[in-house]
């Protein structure tokens, strides 16, 4: 399998769906639909419905037993983007590569398309035709793990947390709570939801979620390692924000050389949890190995 290949096969169909379920607007909705698909539309990795889907396939599912869900994650991923880019955050100017929402939209707009996005990806999700293919029990059971993880039990708790302890000096346990909720939930129900939906054994849902846990924690470590010794052209963003910011990354508490090690660790433990799933798991494996050698 090569997966620059498998990347943009998914990817393709995932940008696809995602304009159905955002056509284009005229009349008086069109500036606020305009906002939500500049943020959605501007070349985001879809690493959150990539993960779905290559978990649905591990559990012996495919893409069409996930699509609503996948892309509900992304346009869940992209508000939260918006909203940490707004002045009253993180004060961003560019993500992705181009300017920030706020930047060409203005920060009531910016706050209201992200607003949307968090909102519309709860109706693309509770769409009778999901509910017909999963059935009432596990359609019933991923909603409940998406809301858990997007909301005030995991992102929105992980960025309060983040936002109050910038520039305080925090133990280890503090910062991966951090972590673990304002990135790793997210990443984590993308691997639930996809092996809920895909049909697998509980049995094979826990050893995915485990999956999941290890890989959101790695790509936040992998994220922090990036923003002192990535490119900014690559990243379509600053580096060294961070650092500048007084934000507690695992290379701040740990310093850099054993932030690698540890990286290198919890990706060896990701990939353990996949040895019962054999050759359907060869993504999610790939993916893994993915998160240690991105550059954006
Ligand atoms: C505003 C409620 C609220 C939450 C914001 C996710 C988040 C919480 C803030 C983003 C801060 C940040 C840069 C975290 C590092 C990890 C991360 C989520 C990076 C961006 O995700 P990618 O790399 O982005 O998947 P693309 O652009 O590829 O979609």
């Amino acid at each position: 399998m090569e997966l620059k290949q498998y990347l943009l096969e998914k990817r393709t169909i995932i940008d696809q769906a995602l304009h159905e379920y955002m056509p284009q607007m005229s009349g008086p909705k069109e500036e606020l639909f305009k906002a939500m698909g500049y943020s959605l539309f501007a070349g985001g990795k879809r690493l959150r419905p990539i993960l779905c889907i290559a978990s649905a396939e591990a559990a012996g599912g495919n893409h069409e037993d996930v699509i609503p869900v996948a892309c509900a994650l992304e346009m869940i991923h992209t508000y939260s983007l918006i909203h940490d880019d707004l002045p009253a955050m993180d004060d961003d100017d560019m993500r992705r590569g181009k300017a920030t929402n706020h930047i060409v939209f203005g920060d009531a707009m910016a706050i209201l398309a992200g607003d949307g996005l968090l909102t519309e990806a709860f109706k693309v999700m509770s769409c009778p035709e999901l509910l017909k293919r999963a059935g009432a029990e596990r359609f019933q059971r991923v909603i409940e793990i998406v809301a858990a993880a997007s909301g005030p039990h995991g992102m929105v708790a992980g960025q309060a947390l983040d936002i109050r302890t910038e520039g305080k000096k925090i133990d280890t346990g503090l910062m991966e709570i951090i972590h673990e909720h304002k990135t790793g939930a997210l990443l984590k129900a993308s691997v639930t939801t996809g092996a809920i939906l895909g049909g697998a054994s509980e049995k094979d849902i826990k050893s995915l979620d485990d999956y999941g846990k290890n890989i959101g924690l790695a790509f936040q470590i992998s994220d922090d390692i990036l923003d002192i010794e990535g490119d900014s052209e690559k990243m379509g963003k600053p580096a060294g924000s961070d650092i500048e910011r007084g934000k507690n990354t695992y290379p701040a508490i740990h310093g850099m050389e054993k932030s690698k090690i540890i990286l290198r660790e919890i990706i060896d433990n990701a990939i353990e949890t996949l040895e019962a799933f054999k050759e359907r798991a060869e993504p999610l494996r790939q993916i893994a190995e993915y998160i240690i050698e991105r550059r954006k």
